[in-house]
């Protein structure tokens, strides 16, 4: 199981988008767990990079391809987990999703949006590059009771709290929770924008999900 973890890690840094491909539906076959493999063998590998990139020990280029490959990976995982869903009847609440304006990265959204949807929750993707209108925008229209976005870079976090100021703006601050996750936030990040909850992964962010509509219902 572990083999598969590192083959499927290693092959991402190879760039080796075909062999990420091939390795992980054979990683699932085997029974390595669809999550796992997200955590492990494909976002610690694409966070590797990233570090690599952040050192300037590779070119932009390089990380794209080990993006796409990472991106290759989620989406097979993707497909299994959604596949093997069983509660399906009844969405257990509504959240919108999205990336924040300014922001292309997809991965870490993806993740939280699919293990949401295996968990039984209606969600909406509003997608990347995302103004904190259509965040608010698409609440509204859905009767969403969760506002979520990701933020990977410093200087698109503060859009973040732009979702803050419109949701307040459009009278609705006080109908919806909202979380924040991706790499440029944090807890202190959270409480200074006044967002209700921060994740810094995608399992805890569906817990903390879970929690509040368990606790308040839909
Ligand atoms: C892959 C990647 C890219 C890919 C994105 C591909 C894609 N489709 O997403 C490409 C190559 C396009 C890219 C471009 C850029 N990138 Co980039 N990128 C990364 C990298 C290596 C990995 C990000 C990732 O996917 N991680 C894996 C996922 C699974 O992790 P994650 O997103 O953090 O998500 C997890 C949690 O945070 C959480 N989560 C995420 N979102 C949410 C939301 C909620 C609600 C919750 C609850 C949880 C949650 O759940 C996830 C799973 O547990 C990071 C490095 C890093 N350490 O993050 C740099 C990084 C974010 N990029 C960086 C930079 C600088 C750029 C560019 C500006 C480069 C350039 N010069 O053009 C551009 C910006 C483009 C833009 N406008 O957005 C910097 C940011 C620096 C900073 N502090 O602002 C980083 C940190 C790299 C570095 N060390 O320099 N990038």
């Amino acid at each position: 199981m572990a083999d598969y973890i590192e083959s499927i890690s290693e092959a991402v840094l190879k760039y080796d988008v075909e062999l990420v491909k091939k390795l992980v539906p054979e990683a699932v076959e085997s029974g390595v767990d669809p999550i796992l493999i997200m955590n492990e063998g494909l976002s610690n590998a694409i966070i590797e990079i990233g570090d690599k990139f952040g050192r300037e020990e590779i070119f932009l280029v390089e990380l794209m391809i080990a993006a796409e490959a990472c991106m290759g990976g989620v989406d097979i995982v993707k497909k299994i987990i959604l596949e093997k869903k069983v509660d399906a009847v009844k969405p257990k609440g509504v959240i919108v999703i999205g990336t924040v304006e300014g922001d292309i990265h997809n991965i870490g959204k993806d993740i939280v949006k699919t293990l949401l949807e295996a968990a039984g929750f209606e969600v909406h993707d509003i997608g990347v590059d995302q103004r904190a209108q259509n965040f608010v925008k698409k609440a509204i229209e859905v009767n969403a009771k969760i506002v979520a976005s990701s933020a990977l870079l410093t200087t698109t976090s503060p859009n973040q709290k732009a979702i803050e100021v419109e949701l307040k703006e459009a009278g609705i601050r006080d109908k919806v929770k909202t979380i924040i996750g991706g790499a440029a936030t944090n807890a202190d990040w959270s409480r200074e924008i006044g967002s209700d909850y921060y994740a810094s992964t995608a399992t805890d962010g569906v817990k903390i999900i879970k929690k509040y509509f368990e606790d308040v219902g839909k």
